[in-house]
């Protein structure tokens, strides 16, 4: 009975021309776009091209310098006097990149202004600044200029840490919109003009509160209320894409996200969508983590008598940040030469080492690799097994839309020793993985899992599993097998891998 009146009313709106009119639209929507590549379906949301460009920086250096150098203080007030700014020697970012790079670093961000305003160029928008500084070699400071010159000549990445609050001003949080429009966008636009190459601005999100400043002799305490409305984040964000347009507006900036910890790890399940350590899988906006965190034993600033960690500490945080679809950005403090002192540059040459040793030798290109599924070429690409050890990561391995469980399996001619597996999703088109397995053989037939009881879940634009399931004891004596597979055992649709090395 139901059925038959539902075929009436059926015929009854059949005949109407407004359902004509919606049908012919339908047939338009419905019509597959040509698509002579056979890619796949994108699973929404989508990286920008410059958050996929900041994800390849991967590992860089945090450099906090400043003020608080030289008053032996984390948060300063604002009010100190500029010539207490006093470097003992002419401050060199150069050696500062060079000491990232040789610990695999890849960039560096530069704190150009911390919290107490001090200002580390010659900026126009505030007396508090090097020019006013206490020597020569202060005055003649301009930190994001030599940064900027050091990181192009070395070929890294760079970018600025320029703090929102600022204690020293007497417009931060006065009820007006001044510190906005007369400090800050002029701050970014004068930090801008420093390079148009730019990876990351910094903009740590404090609003305030209990912390006593200077605000131009006010020597009261002040919070805002809405950090995105106060400094004007949109506004901000497209002036500062018009000049620097691969540019991440870190933080506040909302186009990266804190990872929720200083202590240097993410969580083992970590979307690039979401907040926090590990994300969340429904996130309608691409939010990319990062991990801050110190490679020295005190604050974000030098004190005297502080040491670096150990490199097996540092290598523990690289597993449990770059290995987990988070970047991390490890910060180093110059000393009051504006140096990085000696036991940090021989720690920083000890976790290159440790890196290029464990990550630096790929075996997966000497073993031929099988999926047991692989999607139909296109006309001119195709998405087999082998794109995963080309070398390219345009090129990856893809499934059928909709099916999400498949193996990749590695088969070398001899028995390698193996700790570790690194695999990378083409995050161009989403993150997908949900779910996968890790397992070696040594005769292709008995398999054993690997990677202990760690979460086996998203893999994002990188994972890396130590198959000791051990971070803090990866190095280990290894598994010997020769052959490795990797089951996808759950994904949003199908999961596209562009690069897996194995060590
Ligand atoms: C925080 C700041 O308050 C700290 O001083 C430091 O700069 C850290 C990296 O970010 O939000």
């Amino acid at each position: 009975m139901k059925h038959y009146a539902t075929t009436l009313l059926l015929l009854g709106l059949a005949a109407s021309p407004a359902l004509l009119q919606a049908q012919s639209e339908f047939t338009l929507v419905s019509q597959q776009p040509a698509n002579p590549e056979n890619e796949p379906r994108p699973v929404f949301p989508l990286p920008s091209e410059r958050q996929v460009k900041w994800n390849e920086t991967e590992f860089y250096a945090f450099f906090h310098y400043g003020m608080n150098t030289y008053t032996n203080s984390e948060w300063g007030g604002g009010g100190e006097a500029e010539t207490l700014f006093a470097p003992t020697a002419k401050p060199n970012p150069r050696q500062w990149l060079e000491t990232a790079q040789k610990a695999g670093m890849k960039g560096g961000i530069a704190v150009v202004k911390h919290h107490d305003g001090f200002c580390l160029w010659p900026t126009k928008t505030t007396t508090h600044s090097v020019l006013n500084g206490g020597n020569d070699y202060a005055r003649q400071t301009n930190i994001p200029k030599d940064f900027a010159d050091a990181a192009r000549d070395l070929d890294m990445k760079y970018g600025f840490y320029v703090s929102p609050w600022d204690l020293n001003s007497a417009y931060w949080g006065d009820g007006t919109d001044n510190y906005a429009k007369k400090v800050f966008l002029p701050q970014c636009a004068e930090l801008a003009e420093y390079g148009t190459d730019q990876f990351e601005m910094w903009f740590d999100g404090a609003t305030g509160g209990d912390h006593q400043g200077y605000y131009g002799g006010a020597n009261t305490y002040r919070t805002i209320r809405n950090a995105t409305l106060y400094y004007d984040i949109p506004n901000l964000r497209d002036s500062i894409h018009n000049v620097c347009p691969d540019c991440v507006m870190w933080g506040v900036g909302g186009e990266a996200r804190w990872i929720g910890n200083e202590a240097g790890w993410a969580g083992e399940t970590c979307w690039s969508m979401g907040s926090g350590t590990s994300g969340d899988e429904n996130g309608y906006e691409w939010h990319p983590g990062e991990s801050d965190a110190k490679a020295t034993n005190r604050g974000w600033f030098w004190h005297d008598g502080e040491s670096p960690l150990g490199a097996e500490r540092l290598f523990q945080m690289y597993l449990e940040t770059v290995g987990r679809n988070a970047t991390l950005i490890l910060n180093i403090p110059p000393d009051k030469s504006g140096h990085l002192p000696a036991a940090t540059v021989q720690r920083m040459e000890e976790l290159g080492t440790l890196l290029r040793n464990r990550l630096g030798n790929d075996l997966a290109p000497s073993a031929t690799v099988t999926a047991s599924v692989t999607r139909a070429s296109g006309q001119t690409r195709t998405y087999d097994a082998a794109n995963v050890i080309d070398g390219n990561k345009d090129t990856y391995w893809a499934t059928d839309d909709g099916v999400t469980q498949a193996t990749l399996t590695f088969a070398w001619p001899e028995a390698q020793t193996l700790r570790y597996v690194a695999m990378m999703e083409y995050i161009r088109l989403g993150q997908r993985v949900k779910g996968f397995t890790i397992e070696t053989s040594t005769d292709g037939k008995t398999w054993t899992k690997r990677g202990g009881s760690m979460q086996k879940t998203t893999i994002g634009y990188k994972r890396i599993v130590p198959l000791n399931g051990s971070t803090s004891a990866s190095y280990g004596t290894g598994f010997s097998a020769r052959y490795l597979r990797i089951t996808i055992t759950d994904a949003k649709d199908s999961p596209l891998l562009h690069t897996i090395k194995i060590y």
